[in-house]
């Protein structure tokens, strides 16, 4: 992902709690989401924010409490104060992973987290709707399918996510004049789709990847599971099946 939105921007300003060897047109910003000052530092003199920081599985709750709603809430506050530049939100379909994978979910669709982390991205999404109906400030709320280099399972045939369908969406949220505050469905243009884009059609996205290409090969490679296994039943799969970690 690095590499395929470098060049939107003249400088890109990479963060994290270590650094990272930056190269080209990038430089770097030490930052712990939970660290209102530092994240204030990283923000000043940004014109977007491309921000998938923060906890990005089920985990113990408090760290997913630092990154995904102290962290986030800095975030929205540290744009507040430095003239609210365009954010693209990386929510995800764990907001929705307790709905069946039968249910056709447009952006109405109630939010049935299936565990902690997806609850976190409930807030994220509260937190960015706030931000936008009270000070106007603008986020495209992405709630990611499985973005990865190719879908390695079969419920990815549905929810896989190429990166250069994320680059290209990337693009379009900080080139298109009136963002607004779109849920977007991060997903490629797969012949199995849950989801529907429908309302966010005016930002003007259009994936071109699609998993099909790889159905052969993923389903030599996994079993079919039993249909009442819950992998093939919720949209979240696997994952609605995760305990509640604690610290210990
Ligand atoms: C997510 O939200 C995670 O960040 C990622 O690791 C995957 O688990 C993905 O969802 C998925 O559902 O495949």
């Amino acid at each position: 992902m690095r590499s395929k939105v470098a060049h939107l921007a003249d400088v890109v300003r990479l963060s994290a709690r270590k650094p990272i060897e930056t190269q080209g047109n990038e430089e770097f910003v030490e930052a712990d989401l939970a660290d209102a000052d530092a994240v204030m530092r990283m923000v000043e003199g940004c014109d977007g924010i491309l921000h998938l920081g923060g906890a990005s599985s089920e985990m113990a709750f408090s760290r997913i409490m630092d990154g995904n709603i102290l962290g986030l809430y800095n975030l929205y506050e540290a744009a507040r104060a430095h003239g609210h530049p365009r954010i693209l939100f990386a929510s995800s379909n764990h907001v929705v992973g307790f709905h069946p994978q039968e249910a056709h979910l447009d952006a109405d669709a109630r939010p049935r987290p299936d565990g902690l982390y997806g609850v976190s991205k409930c807030f994220g999404e509260a937190l960015a709707q706030m931000y936008h109906d009270k000070f106007g400030q603008e986020t495209a709320i992405v709630r990611i399918g499985s973005c990865y280099e190719q879908p390695t399972d079969r419920r990815m045939l549905s929810t896989w996510l190429s990166f250069d369908d994320f680059a290209s969406l990337t693009e379009r949220v900080f080139a298109v004049q009136r963002l607004g505050c779109p849920i977007v469905w991060g997903v490629s243009d797969n012949d199995s789709l849950w989801w529907d884009n429908r309302q966010a059609a005016y930002i003007g996205w259009k994936p071109n990847d699609n998993a099909a290409q790889y159905r052969k090969e993923v389903e030599a490679q996994t079993p079919t599971p039993d249909p009442r296994d819950p992998v093939a039943v919720w949209q979240g799969g696997h994952r609605t099946q995760e305990p509640i970690y604690t610290d210990d």
